[in-house]
């Protein structure tokens, strides 16, 4: 049997953008393998230290990165994080970061219970690009895209467009 070759996805993007929603409903329409790097952390964890400032644990790059290698060099993975240049250019055929607008962002990152700092450079974060910027200085510009992600109907529009960009890749791949 020929084993179908697969693409690799990144999702990423300022917390709140709506990166978990995508990939896994992504992941229902084509059968690709959601990871959430957020969760695989907290499961193992897979933590350096503790962030002070913001109250959190602090990733630990290198062995998340050596927990996924196996699993990426397989393909077929839809990656989820809001951060991008620490995993190997190598891994993604494909980067998108998803964007949403600052008082969108805002009410979502309220909702989920962001207060004061937190929520506040959450929301800068977006307003610079930061993770845009990020994405554009860690991969080929050319396989980095933006989308927006403000309501609903940009959900079903992005995973259009991603399915057929897939399949696509799929023809010219195997
Ligand atoms: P992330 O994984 O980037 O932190 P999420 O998927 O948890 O974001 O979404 C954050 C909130 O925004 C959640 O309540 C769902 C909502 N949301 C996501 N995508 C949306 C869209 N296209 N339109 C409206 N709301 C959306």
């Amino acid at each position: 049997m020929k084993i179908m070759k697969r693409p690799n996805i990144l999702l990423t993007g300022t917390p709140g953008v709506g990166k978990t929603t995508l990939g896994k409903e992504l992941a229902q329409r084509t059968g690709l393998t959601y990871v959430n790097v957020g969760d695989l952390a907290r499961e193992g964890q897979l933590f350096d230290g503790f962030d002070e400032e913001y109250q959190c644990p602090v990733l630990d790059e290198d062995r998340v990165v050596d927990e996924l290698e196996d699993k990426m060099g397989g393909g077929g993975m839809i990656v989820d994080y809001h951060g991008c240049d620490f995993f190997p250019e190598r891994w993604f055929q494909i980067v998108f970061v998803l964007r949403t607008d600052n008082t969108n962002l805002y009410s979502r990152l309220e909702g989920r219970g962001y207060t004061g700092k937190k929520l506040l450079d959450n929301v800068q974060c977006e307003i610079f690009q930061t993770i845009y910027e990020e994405a554009m200085e860690a991969y080929d510009e050319e396989i980095v895209h933006q989308l927006p992600s403000n309501e609903p109907e940009d959900l079903e529009r992005n995973l259009e467009q991603i399915v057929q960009w897939l399949e696509q890749w799929m023809k010219d791949n195997n």
